[in-house]
C-alpha cells in the first residue's frame, strides 16, 4: 500500500516536473521568437498599426478613437481601426464592405482607394476618399459616405464632382463645413505641381458651394527654399490637406515631396479660413528625407491631428521601415506621436527629424499586443475583418465554417497574375517575422489545378507555394514571379500524392522559408531562406504592402474542384 502511494506520488511528481519543463520550453520558444523579432528589427521603433496601412486619418468620438487607412485594390475597402488609448488598435470593420458600393473590377494594383479622411460630428461619422484607376464610365473620383456606427453600415458612397485627390472635411464653429483637396493646376509649372483648394460643402446634397479658393500653391515654395530648404523635389505633390481650428487660428497641414524618401509634413495658419496662410517658420516639422534610406524609419509624412479628452494633441502619420537598404516588405505603416504647441505652432515633442535614432518610446507609442504570435481566424463563422480579397468579389466562391475555423475555396479560372478577381483570401503581413500555416485538403482533378499559400505583393510580385497537377503528376512546388518574368519561375518541387498537406510559410526579414508535412508535427523544409526582397523593392506594389494568402485556381480552366483549408494560423 505504502509503496503504491509512493509510486503514485513519484508519478505525480514526474508529471509536474515534465509539465513545468514543457511550459518552460514553450515560454522559451516564444521568448526566442519574440527576442529574435526584437533583435532583428529595430527595438522600440514600432508603428501603432503595422503592415500595409498607409495614409492614416484619425478622429475622436467621446473616449473612442478611430483611424481609417487606404486599401487600394483590396476589398473590403478602407479598414476602420478602434482604440481607447491611442496605443492598442484593433480592426473593427470597413467603410466599403458592400460589393455594390465599391467597384474595383480590373483596376491595376496600387490604384483603387487612396487616402481617406474620417471625421465625427454631431453623432455622425463621415468619410471622404478618392477611388482611382477604374475604367471610364465606372464610378471614380471623390466620394462621401456616413455612418452612425463606424463598424457600419456605412451609406452608399455619394460621388462628388470635385477635382484632385486626398479630400478632407473641416467642421467650423459657426456650423459651416469645408472641403479641402489637392489638384493639378491647368497651367502647372512643373509635372508635380499641385495646389490645395478649399470650398464650402453642403453635406445634405454632397455638393460644393460658394467660391473655390486655392489656399496653398506649391509654386510659392518650389525652389525658393521656404518649406524645403531649396531642395528640388521638396514642394512636389502637395497633398493630404487637413484643417483644424485652435485659439482663433485655422491650421492647415499638408504633406509634400511624394510619399517615399522625400516625404515631408508642414503646417500653415491663418485667422481667416480662406487665407492667406502663413508658413510655419519651422517647416517641415516632420521629414526623414535627409536621413539615409537605410534609417530604421523613413518616408514620414501624411499626418492627421486629434485632440484627446484631456486637451493633449496627437498626430498619426505614415512611415516605412526598410531592411537592408531599400527593401520595404511591409509597405507604408501607421505611426503616432504626441504633438506639442509652441509659439502657436504644432511641434513634435522632440525634433524627430534630426533624431537619427527615434528610439524613445515616449515619442512613438508602442503597440501593447506586439507579442501576439498566433491568431485563429473565422471565430464567428464568417471571415474576420482582417481577411481581404483582391478586387471586388462578384460571386461567392468561398465557404467559411466557423466551428472548425476553416474555409473552402472553389477553384476558378482566374489567376493572381492578372487584374481579375481570383479565389484568393489574404491577410496583411504586419511584422518582419511572420508565419502563416494551414492544413489543406486538396486533390487536383485536372492538369494545372492548383491550391496552396501565397506571399503576394501584386500581380507581378509573389511567391506561390502550392499543390498542382502537372503532366508528370501531382507536385508540391514553390514558384515566384517578379516583374519582367514571362511566367512563374520554379524554385523547388517534389512529387506529392496525399490529399492532406500542412503548409507553412515563415518570414525572417525579407527571407522566406517554406515547410510542409502530413501533420504539423512532421514538418520538413521544401526551401529555406528564399530572398523575397523583390516583394518590397521600389517597383513592387508601390502603394501597398505584402500580404499572405490562401489561393485556389484552375489556371485558366473551369473546375468543379475546391480546396479546403483549416487550422489556419497567422
Ligand atoms: C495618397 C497620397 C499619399 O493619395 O499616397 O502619402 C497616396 N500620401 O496622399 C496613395 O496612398
Amino acid at each position: 500500500m505504502w509503496s503504491m502511494n509512493r509510486k503514485l506520488h513519484f508519478t505525480a511528481y514526474l508529471m509536474t516536473v515534465l509539465a513545468a519543463c514543457m511550459s518552460i520550453v514553450e515560454i522559451q520558444a516564444q521568448h526566442k521568437f519574440q527576442g529574435d523579432d526584437e533583435h532583428r528589427t529595430t527595438p522600440l521603433i514600432k508603428p501603432v498599426i503595422p503592415g500595409f496601412n498607409p495614409d492614416p486619418s484619425i478622429c475622436r468620438a467621446g473616449d473612442d478613437y478611430y483611424i481609417v487607412t487606404s486599401s487600394n485594390e483590396y476589398f473590403p475597402g478602407l479598414p476602420v481601426w478602434h482604440s481607447r488609448d491611442l496605443v492598442a488598435w484593433s480592426m473593427i470593420g470597413h467603410v466599403l464592405s458592400n460589393p455594390a458600393h465599391l467597384d474595383l473590377d480590373s483596376i491595376p494594383g496600387s490604384s483603387g482607394l487612396y487616402a481617406p479622411t474620417i471625421r465625427y460630428h454631431d453623432g455622425l461619422f463621415y468619410v471622404v476618399c478618392t477611388l482611382t484607376g477604374t475604367r471610364p464610365g465606372k464610378p471614380r473620383g471623390n466620394f462621401i459616405t456616413t455612418a452612425r456606427d463606424p463598424r457600419g453600415p456605412w451609406s452608399a458612397p455619394v460621388w462628388m464632382e470635385t477635382p484632385g485627390i486626398d479630400p478632407s472635411l473641416f467642421f467650423d464653429e459657426d456650423g459651416k463645413v469645408y472641403y479641402q483637396g489637392n489638384y493639378t493646376p491647368e497651367d502647372k509649372k512643373w509635372a508635380r505641381h499641385r495646389k490645395i483648394y478649399l470650398q464650402e460643402i453642403d453635406l445634405k446634397q454632397a455638393k460644393l458651394i460658394g467660391p473655390k479658393v486655392d489656399i496653398l500653391d506649391a509654386a510659392d515654395y518650389h525652389l525658393k527654399g521656404t518649406i524645403d530648404g531649396g531642395f528640388e523635389s521638396g514642394a512636389d505633390y502637395l497633398e493630404a490637406p487637413h484643417l483644424y481650428k485652435k485659439d482663433g487660428y485655422y491650421y492647415l497641414t499638408t504633406s509634400h515631396g511624394g510619399t517615399f524618401q522625400y516625404h515631408a509634413l508642414s503646417f500653415w495658419r491663418s485667422r481667416n479660413i480662406f487665407g492667406p496662410y502663413e508658413s510655419n517658420p519651422a517647416n517641415p516639422i516632420l521629414t526623414h528625407r535627409s536621413l539615409p534610406p537605410t534609417h530604421p524609419v523613413t518616408s514620414t509624412g501624411h499626418g492627421d491631428l486629434v485632440m484627446d479628452g484631456q486637451g493633449q494633441w496627437h498626430m498619426t502619420f505614415l512611415a516605412r521601415r526598410p531592411q537592408d537598404s531599400n527593401i520595404h516588405i511591409l509597405g507604408r505603416e501607421t505611426f503616432l506621436t504626441r504633438i506639442e504647441w509652441t509659439d502657436g505652432w504644432p511641434r513634435l515633442p522632440r525634433d524627430l527629424t534630426l533624431d537619427p535614432t527615434l528610439q524613445d518610446p515616449d515619442h512613438i507609442s508602442l503597440p501593447k499586443d506586439d507579442t501576439s504570435i498566433r491568431r485563429t481566424t473565422f471565430p464567428k463563422g464568417d471571415l474576420s475583418p482582417e481577411w481581404t480579397f483582391i478586387r471586388t468579389p462578384r460571386e461567392k466562391w468561398w465557404v467559411v465554417s466557423g466551428r472548425k475555423g476553416s474555409v473552402t475555396l472553389r477553384l476558378r479560372p482566374e489567376r493572381i497574375s492578372e487584374t481579375t478577381q481570383p479565389s484568393w483570401l489574404g491577410i496583411r503581413q504586419d511584422r518582419f517575422h511572420a508565419r502563416i500555416s494551414s492544413r489543406m485538403k486538396f486533390k487536383p482533378k485536372q492538369t494545372n489545378e492548383e491550391a496552396g499559400l501565397t506571399v503576394f505583393r501584386d500581380k507581378d510580385h509573389y511567391f506561390k507555394y502550392t499543390l498542382i497537377r502537372k503532366e508528370d503528376g501531382d507536385i508540391l512546388q514553390l514558384t515566384s514571379r517578379r516583374i519582367g518574368d514571362p511566367e512563374d519561375s520554379l524554385i523547388a518541387r517534389i512529387p506529392y500524392h496525399a490529399r492532406k498537406v500542412v503548409l507553412r510559410v515563415s518570414s525572417s526579414g525579407h527571407w522566406y522559408s517554406f515547410e510542409y508535412g502530413r501533420s504539423g508535427s512532421t514538418m520538413r523544409t521544401l526551401q529555406k531562406d528564399v530572398d523575397g526582397a523583390f516583394l518590397g523593392s521600389p517597383a513592387a506594389g508601390r502603394f501597398t504592402g505584402t500580404m499572405m494568402g490562401l489561393y485556389a485556381t484552375g489556371n485558366g480552366s473551369r473546375s468543379g474542384n475546391s480546396a479546403y483549408f483549416d487550422r489556419i494560423q497567422y
